[in-house]
């Protein structure tokens, strides 16, 4: 993080504003005395791992369903701001750890994850500006910038969409473009004969789309969901070198705590449930698969990785949780090859960094992610440009949220020009 000329935060405001799903959320907007505001508001997820940074709601029933955020929204005007103005907003480690300190928890619930992660993210935000500096050129200073592939959650699953499909997302990963620009048109060119498809075979109703923006059909198994995703690619015009595809299990919302998936209508034991990954990736073009076995099975998803990881990359999301602790027993075990970022599983930008870092050094790909439940933010389009993420997870190329983050790539492209350089997967 390149840190320059000090600037002092002069004000700190929170107001509670709404997220894509129509649940409140925390916006933050931080002043400086040279004049810059950095605002940024928090996302939430609908699968969220049990080892998350606590989102604090307010629980009261006669608003919003209990989904109010403006506890945390005073824990940021009231706790929060008088411990931090007049700081220089160019420390981010040292208002994180203040935050973190006066919060005290493991699991940042005194004060809200919600709260502290508005906060952090509107001082990086605030600094850049007042540094007159990209925020990705902020967070990391580089000659060059190599853009991330987008995975586009093309049809949505599990407890992002009505219908009875067990895995949740659904992925296209348009690792054979040469550019971020290009690689957006290929996946979105597919997300469009993915409609014909699907219109063609399931009618009218199966092209209606869930929470992140993929296609939410009545269909009910993960083979038909791919059946229907190869049929788009090669419509389109494409094969499997220009585009590989990808699978968020989120095995955790179906598994039954004893020992049991439920999978599509069958039951499976978990050397059952791999041998079923096995042979999906031995007949589909499958690049990654995500949380593949519940969210504390470190031994299973290890023996996942060794098996198919030389051919597959094997996600942690729920597993990791962005948890620096989490990660290190994963690199240890050798649990997974890759690992899932996101900024309010962990509840502030320095840990946030701080994980991404020893990802890096154990030689897992990373991943910046979205949630389900997003906002017009595009902080994560810069964090996945300044520390070289392999991939992006925003969902579909369709409703705002998702876009506003595809959209800032295509600006931070155009912006680098020939310094915008493209993964090399
Ligand atoms: C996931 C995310 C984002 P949620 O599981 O990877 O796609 O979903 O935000 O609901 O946890
Ligand atoms: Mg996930």
């Amino acid at each position: 993080m390149v840190s320059k000329v000090p600037d002092k935060i002069s004000d700190l405001r929170a107001i509670q504003v709404l997220d894509s799903r129509g649940n409140p959320t925390v916006e933050v907007d931080l002043h400086t005395r040279l004049g810059s505001v950095g605002r940024a508001i928090v996302p939430s997820g609908a699968s969220t791992g049990i080892h998350e940074a606590l989102e604090l709601r307010d629980g009261d029933k006669d608003t919003y369903g209990g989904m109010g955020v403006l506890k945390a929204v005073s824990n940021v005007n009231r706790k929060i701001k008088p411990r931090i103005l007049g700081l220089d907003c160019t420390k981010q480690e040292k208002i994180d750890r203040i935050m973190i300190d006066l919060d005290g928890t493991a699991n940042k619930s005194k004060l809200g994850a919600n709260a502290i992660l508005g906060v952090s993210m509107a001082l990086a935000r605030s600094a850049a500006l007042s540094q007159n500096i990209p925020l990705y050129r902020y967070l990391e200073d580089r000659k060059r910038y190599r853009l991330p592939v987008p995975m586009m959650n093309v049809i949505n699953g599990g407890k992002h969409a009505g219908n009875k499909l067990s895995v949740q997302e659904f992925l296209i990963e348009p690792v054979g473009a040469k550019s971020f620009s290009d690689a957006l048109r290929y996946g979105t060119e597919v997300y469009h004969a993915l409609k014909t498809v699907l219109k063609e075979k399931y009618g009218p109703n199966a092209t209606n789309v869930g929470d992140e923006g993929g296609y939410a059909p009545p269909i009910e198994s993960t083979e038909q969901a791919l059946d229907a995703i190869t049929s788009a690619v090669s419509n389109a015009g494409y094969g499997d070198s220009e585009i590989m595809l990808g699978l968020d299990a989120a095995s955790s919302s179906f598994y039954d705590g004893k020992g049991r998936y439920s999978i599509d209508g069958r039951s499976l034991s978990p050397e059952e449930l791999l041998e079923y990954y096995e042979d999906i990736a031995s007949r589909y073009p499958i690049l990654t698969l995500e949380d593949p076995f519940d969210e504390d099975a470190f031994s299973d998803f290890a023996r996942i990785t060794s098996k198919i990881g030389k051919k597959v990359k094997i996600i942690g999301d729920d597993l990791y949780v962005t948890n620096k602790e989490r990660i290190e027993r994963g690199t240890k075990e050798k649990a997974t090859n890759a690992v899932l970022i996101k900024l309010n599983q962990i509840g502030s930008v320095s840990e946030t960094l701080s994980s991404i870092s020893i990802s890096k050094k154990a030689g897992f790909e990373v991943i910046v992610s979205h949630r389900s439940g997003e906002t017009e933010d595009t902080f994560i389009s810069h964090l996945a440009t300044a520390v070289e993420s392999s991939f992006i997870k925003s969902g579909a190329p369709s409703r705002g949220e998702r876009t506003a983050k595809y959209n800032e790539l295509l600006r931070i492209e155009d912006e680098l020009g020939k310094d915008a350089l493209f993964s090399n997967l």
